[in-house]
């Protein structure tokens, strides 16, 4: 059995405190201040196995420039299901496996989700500035919606497993769903149009749940957005590097489409003023998995990961581009 007081782990840039006590507790911890390669002194360089890391939070990607300067670097566990942070095509290309943590975010992000929609439809927030400023006594009721959720058709922009749980959530409201994804799923019911703007012309709604990757990048455009139309409504809990968000201020001005509700933006956590200064935006700080329930089980499936790998030379949650990755500590 591999030691593992004895595997270095090294944590650049914040990390969730329950992963880092949890790794502090079981490994041989190292920490730097951000992810950075020039912080990497010489005998990190010898005994670093294992990175545990949050880019999203810290700033900095793990890339190669980073995973390169860590010869014997192993495993790279990633907080967080999106893992656009690491160079995972990298890693896989050089024995490196990169974990994620699907699963244990799904429902929380998908209810997230649902309640952006009813707001950015119903104007909730706006709802309870009336009463909280008064103005519910003093000028009566808060105005009519002009949107609502009702007779909706309802598209999803990458349906894996958050994509399946909000279609599931709004199918149950009563809203028919399509949707487009690299590829269809099989099995599902759902229509499915093999393009975006395909997609975004069918539906009045449109819910981006894609991932951050070169073929996704400002996937959401001028077309899109025109192609979904004056009653359309653009939900964002995916990435933001997915939108061009010019574009989408500027649809959102001219009427193009009539409201977004975003949780995530192409530049965290600068907001573009325009979308800030738009009346028809619900704008959220990437608040879909952050409650301290669900950020726990992300941070405990970070640390399980390192805990399989260097146990039983299997991660639990391997991405894609590494799956294939062999196991190195079969003892
Ligand atoms: C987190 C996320 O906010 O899981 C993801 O991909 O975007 C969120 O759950 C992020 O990972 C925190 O760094």
């Amino acid at each position: 059995m591999t030691d593992l007081r004895s595997v270095t782990i090294l944590i650049p840039g914040k990390l969730h405190g329950h992963s880092v006590a949890r790794i502090r507790d079981t490994f041989n911890l190292v920490e730097l201040d951000r992810i950075d390669p020039a912080l990497i002194g010489e005998e990190l360089k010898a005994s670093v196995r294992g990175v545990a890391a949050s880019p999203a939070i810290g700033g900095g990607m793990i890339d190669r420039a980073f995973m390169s300067a860590l010869p014997g670097l192993e495993i790279v566990a990633n907080f967080g299901v999106g893992y656009d942070g690491v160079d995972a095509r990298w890693a896989g290309e050089h024995g490196v496996v990169v974990t994620n943590t699907p699963d244990v975010l799904t429902e929380e992000v998908a209810d997230t989700a649902v309640g952006l929609l009813i707001n950015t439809v119903r104007e909730l927030t706006k709802a309870e500035a009336w009463l909280r400023d008064g103005r519910w006594k003093r000028d009566g009721n808060y105005p009519l919606t002009p949107l609502t959720l009702r007779d909706r058709k309802v598209g999803i922009f990458g349906m894996g497993r958050i994509g399946l749980a909000i279609a599931k959530r709004l199918e149950a409201f009563g809203l028919p769903i399509a949707y487009h994804n690299r590829r269809q799923v099989e099995g599902l019911d759902y229509a499915y149009h093999d393009t975006l703007e395909g997609l975004a012309s069918a539906v009045d709604t449109l819910v981006s749940v894609a991932p951050g990757t070169p073929a996704t990048a400002k996937a959401v455009n001028a077309k899109v957005l025109s192609a979904l139309g004056p009653d359309g409504v653009f939900v964002n809990i995916g990435r933001g590097s997915t939108v061009d968000e010019a574009a989408l201020a500027a649809a959102l001005s001219d009427g193009t489409i009539a409201a977004a509700g975003l949780d995530v933006f192409a530049d965290e956590p600068n907001v573009p003023q325009a979308l800030l200064d738009a009346p028809n935006t619900v704008l959220l700080p990437h608040v879909g998995s952050a409650s301290e329930y669900t950020r726990r089980a992300m941070a405990d499936l970070v640390v399980d990961n390192l805990i399989a790998w260097f146990g039983k030379g299997k991660p639990l949650t391997p991405v894609a581009e590494t799956a294939s990755v062999p196991a190195r500590h079969t003892d």
